[in-house]
């Protein structure tokens, strides 16, 4: 078989900044969504004072506040974490795709990871299962994205 080079990140926190952003709205999951990333990252070997916690109102406020500490340079990634769930109104496609084409856009834009922990359900009961029950914890997922992503782009530089 032919060499091929291989750039993978591992999954080390050890000496990281990471800015977890959670919205209020839907706290009731956000809340497990969050204690999940938390867990995450101390068993991954980041110290308590490498994790700082911002609270906002809802999930249409991540761009805005995302787009302010990318540029502020002291962290090395961020995981919005959040609840969009579907009500009887229209406001549930506003509200997630304006957090999720902003989330992209600051990411891009800034070249710093931003994990996309934002549930976007039909349901409440499909949000639970997605924050720490039968369908895992996206919380867990998205703060482990942003840990390989970080060290994936540290190989690349
Ligand atoms: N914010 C959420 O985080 N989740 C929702 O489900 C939601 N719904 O359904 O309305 C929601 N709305 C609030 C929005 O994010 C803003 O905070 C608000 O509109 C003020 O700008």
């Amino acid at each position: 078989m032919l060499h091929m080079k291989t750039v993978e990140g591992r999954l080390d926190a050890k000496g990281l900044r990471i800015a977890l952003v959670c919205s209020r709205f839907n706290d009731f999951i956000v809340d497990r969504l969050v204690g999940g990333a938390v867990d995450y990252l101390l068993r991954h070997g980041i110290e308590r004072e490498g994790i700082a916690i911002i609270k906002i109102p809802g999930a249409f406020e991540f761009p805005v506040v995302t787009s302010k500490l990318a540029r502020k340079k002291e962290y090395d990634g961020i995981v919005c974490l959040g609840a969009v769930i579907r009500g009887a109104t229209p406001h549930f496609d506003f509200v997630a795709s304006e957090a999720t084409k902003g989330i992209a856009q600051v990411s891009l834009e800034s070249g710093i990871p931003i994990g996309f922990g934002l549930l976007t359900t039909d349901t409440l009961e499909q949000a639970i299962e997605r924050a720490g029950s039968k369908a895992g914890n996206k919380g867990v997922e998205a703060a482990a994205a942003v840990v390989e992503t970080i060290r994936v782009l540290e190989q690349i530089n």
